[in-house]
C-alpha cells in the first residue's frame, strides 16, 4: 500500500512538474502586464523589416536564465552609486503618456529597474566554446542624447554583470548635450564609468569619435544606450579581433520589446543588407552559405553592420579614418564604415555566440536640428559620393530627392580613400554583396539614321537600310545597351573579324566578342576588330570596313523614339 501511494504521489508530482516546466517556457522572460505581451513580437519596427522573423528558436536552450549576481557582488559593482535615488529622481507622473519622451514604454522600463535576468538566447553549442585567457581589455563607448535613466543604467549594469571584469577597461559615456547633465554625471560614481559631456549637440557620429579618442584600451566596443548584453557576449568578439585586427565584429542583436520590454531572441541567420536608397535591412543569409554552415557557432560574413553595436581594434579604427565627422546626428555612418572596412582591407562579421538586446523603436524621440530627412540625405550622400563610384547613380535614382541637396566637402574623405589605396565599389559588389541586384535600366529605343534612311532587320538574320517611315517600325527600333546593339532578343554581330565581313543578327550574349560595339564619332565601331559598321556593300547587306567616320556610309545617328 505505502509503496503504491508513494509511486502515485511521485507520478502526480512528475506530471505537475512537467506542466510547470512547459508553462514557464511559454512565458515571456519578463513579467510585465500580459495584455501587451504579444504585440511586441511580430511588429514592424522602423528599419528592421527582417525582424519580422523574430521568434524563439527551439534550437536554443529554452529554460536557462542568467543568474543575477550575488548580492555582495552587486554592492561591489556599484559601490559609491545610489541606484535607488538615481532612478527615483525621474518618475513618470500619473496620467503621462509613457511613450512620449523616449518612444518606448517608460513605465515598463522603470518597473524593471537597474537590472534583471534575461534568457540566454545563444545556440546551446556556444556554451562549450572556450576563449584565450589573455584576451585584451576593451573600452566600452556609449553615446546618448536624453536616454531614459533606467535603460541607460541597465545597459551599464548588464555590461558589468555579464562581462569578465578583467576585459572591461572602462565604460565611457558621452552625453550628447542631454537636457539634464546629472543623467550622466551621477553614473560616473560607478567604478570604471567615465562621463564626458558635449557642450553642444553633436550627434552620435562625432560623439563616438570623441569617446574613441579618449579610450585607453586597445579594443573599442560601441553600444547604443538602451541595450542589455547577454551571457558571455564579449569574449567571442574580442577573440575574433585579437586573432585578426582587421575584423570588425558585431553580435546578433536581440529584440527588447518597446512595449513590454520582453527580451526576444532574434533569428540567428540574418545578416545586414541594404537597398539602393541606402536603407538598412536585415536579410536572410544566401541559401548556398546557409547550406554550407555546418557549425552554427561560426561567424556570418555581412555586407554591412547595423551600426550601433560592434567591436573594433582601436588602431585599425584610427588607421581607417575613424568616422566621417561631417555626418550629423544620426544615420548613414554604418554604410560609410562598412564600405570602408571591406574596400580598404578588412571584413565585417556577425558572431552568433554573442548576443546583445536592443530596444528597437519606430520613431526618433529626439529632434534633428536640420530635419530628419535632410540629415539622412546629407549623411548617405556623403557615403555614396565617397565610396560608391559609378554605382552612386542607382542611389540617386532610388532617392531622387537627394539630388542637389547640400552635403559639404568630401575632399578629405576622398584623400583618405586614395591614401588607404582602397578597392573600387565594383569589387565590393562582386565579392561582398553580389546579391544586390543592379536595377534594370528602363528600355530606351532609338532609330539609327543614315541620311534619310534607317537601319532595319530583314528576313531571319539580315540587315539593311530603308525609308524611316517604314510600314513595320518594329524592325527599325533599336536598344543601345553598351556594348550591344539589340532588337528584342537578337543583337548585331559580325560574322568574321576581317574587313568586308557580313554583319548579321544573332541571339544576344553580352560575353560574345562578335557582338561588342562602341560609338566612335558618328560611327559604330566593333570593339575587337576595330572595324566600323558600313552600309556600302555590293550585295546590299551590311558589312564592316576600315573606320572612316567622316564617310556617309559609316554614319549612324541615333534618334530617340518617344
Ligand atoms: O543626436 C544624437 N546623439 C546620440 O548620442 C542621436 C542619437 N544618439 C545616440 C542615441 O542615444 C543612441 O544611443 O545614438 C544611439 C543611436 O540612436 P538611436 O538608438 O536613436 O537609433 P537606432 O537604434 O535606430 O540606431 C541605429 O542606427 C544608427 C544610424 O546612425 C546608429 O548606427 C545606431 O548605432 C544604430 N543602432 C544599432 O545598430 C542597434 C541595433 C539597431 C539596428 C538595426
Ligand atoms: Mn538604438
Amino acid at each position: 500500500r505505502i509503496r503504491a501511494n508513494a509511486i502515485a504521489i511521485l507520478t502526480v508530482a512528475w506530471i505537475l512538474g512537467t506542466f510547470y516546466y512547459l508553462w514557464q517556457d511559454n512565458k515571456p522572460p519578463s513579467t510585465p502586464s500580459s495584455a501587451s505581451q504579444i504585440r511586441g513580437r511580430g511588429q514592424r519596427q522602423r528599419g528592421v523589416p527582417g525582424r519580422l522573423e523574430v521568434h524563439r528558436e527551439d534550437r536554443t536552450i529554452p529554460l536557462i536564465v542568467t543568474q543575477p549576481p550575488q548580492a555582495e557582488q552587486q554592492v561591489q559593482l556599484l559601490v559609491g552609486f545610489d541606484e535607488k535615488a538615481y532612478l527615483a529622481a525621474k518618475q513618470l507622473k500619473p496620467g503621462d503618456d509613457p511613450y512620449k519622451e523616449h518612444a518606448f514604454n517608460l513605465q515598463e522600463s522603470d518597473h524593471l529597474g537597474g537590472e534583471r535576468a534575461i534568457r540566454d538566447t545563444r545556440h546551446y553549442r556556444c556554451a562549450s566554446l572556450t576563449y584565450d585567457a589573455d584576451l585584451p581589455s576593451t573600452s566600452i563607448i556609449i553615446t546618448f542624447h536624453n536616454e531614459a535613466r533606467s535603460t541607460l543604467l541597465r545597459t551599464i549594469k548588464s555590461v558589468l554583470m555579464r562581462s569578465p571584469a578583467a576585459l572591461i577597461q572602462e565604460i565611457i559615456l558621452i552625453d550628447d548635450f542631454s537636457s539634464d547633465p546629472e543623467d550622466c554625471q551621477l553614473l560616473a560614481h560607478i567604478p570604471k564609468v567615465r562621463c564626458l559631456r558635449n557642450s553642444r549637440r553633436e550627434g552620435l557620429i562625432r560623439s563616438r569619435v570623441r569617446g574613441a579618442n579618449t579610450a585607453s584600451a586597445s579594443v573599442l566596443t560601441f553600444l547604443d544606450s538602451h541595450c542589455e548584453v547577454n551571457t558571455d557576449w564579449l569574449q567571442p568578439m574580442i577573440q575574433r579581433v585579437k586573432e585578426d585586427h582587421t575584423r570588425v565584429v558585431s553580435p546578433i542583436i536581440d529584440v527588447i520589446s518597446l512595449d513590454n520590454f520582453a527580451y526576444l531572441a532574434a533569428s540567428a541567420d540574418l545578416r545586414g543588407g541594404f537597398d539602393w536608397s541606402l536603407h538598412f535591412k536585415w536579410e536572410q543569409i544566401p541559401i548556398e552559405q546557409k547550406m554550407a554552415r555546418s557549425d552554427p557557432t561560426q561567424p556570418i560574413r555581412t555586407p554591412v553592420i547595423a551600426g550601433g553595436i560592434f567591436v573594433m581594434d582601436k588602431n585599425w579604427f584610427n588607421h581607417l579614418g575613424q568616422y566621417d565627422t561631417h555626418m550629423d546626428i544620426w544615420g548613414g555612418e554604418n554604410f560609410e564604415l562598412s564600405f570602408r572596412v571591406w574596400m580598404c582591407g578588412g571584413s565585417l562579421e556577425i558572431l552568433p555566440c554573442s548576443r546583445v538586446g536592443h530596444v528597437f523603436r519606430k520613431r526618433h524621440p529626439y529632434d534633428f536640428p536640420e530635419g530628419n530627412a535632410l540629415t539622412y540625405i546629407k549623411n548617405t550622400r556623403r557615403a555614396a559620393e565617397v565610396w560608391m563610384d559609378e554605382y552612386k547613380q542607382y542611389y540617386y535614382s532610388a532617392r531622387p530627392s537627394a539630388q542637389g541637396k547640400a552635403f559639404g566637402s568630401i575632399a578629405d574623405r576622398l584623400t583618405l580613400r586614395r591614401k588607404l589605396n582602397c578597392k573600387p565599389f565594383r569589387w565590393y559588389m562582386e565579392n561582398v554583396y553580389p546579391e544586390l541586384r543592379v536595377p534594370e535600366q528602363e528600355a530606351v529605343f532609338s532609330v539609327l539614321k543614315q541620311g534619310g534612311l534607317c537601319l532595319e532587320t530583314r528576313g531571319t538574320d539580315g540587315l539593311g537600310l530603308a525609308d524611316c517611315k517604314a510600314t513595320r517600325p518594329q524592325q527599325q527600333k533599336w536598344e543601345l545597351i553598351e556594348p550591344l546593339i539589340q532588337q528584342q532578343d537578337l543583337c548585331v554581330a559580325i560574322s568574321a573579324f576581317t574587313a568586308g565581313s557580313r554583319v548579321k543578327m544573332e541571339p544576344c550574349n553580352s560575353k560574345e566578342p562578335k557582338q561588342k560595339w562602341k560609338p566612335k564619332g558618328m560611327a559604330l565601331q566593333h570593339m575587337v576588330s576595330g572595324l566600323c559598321l558600313d552600309s556600302q556593300s555590293l550585295t546590299g547587306s551590311l558589312i564592316i570596313t576600315q573606320c572612316r567616320p567622316q564617310m556617309a556610309s559609316q554614319s549612324w545617328e541615333p534618334q530617340l523614339i518617344t
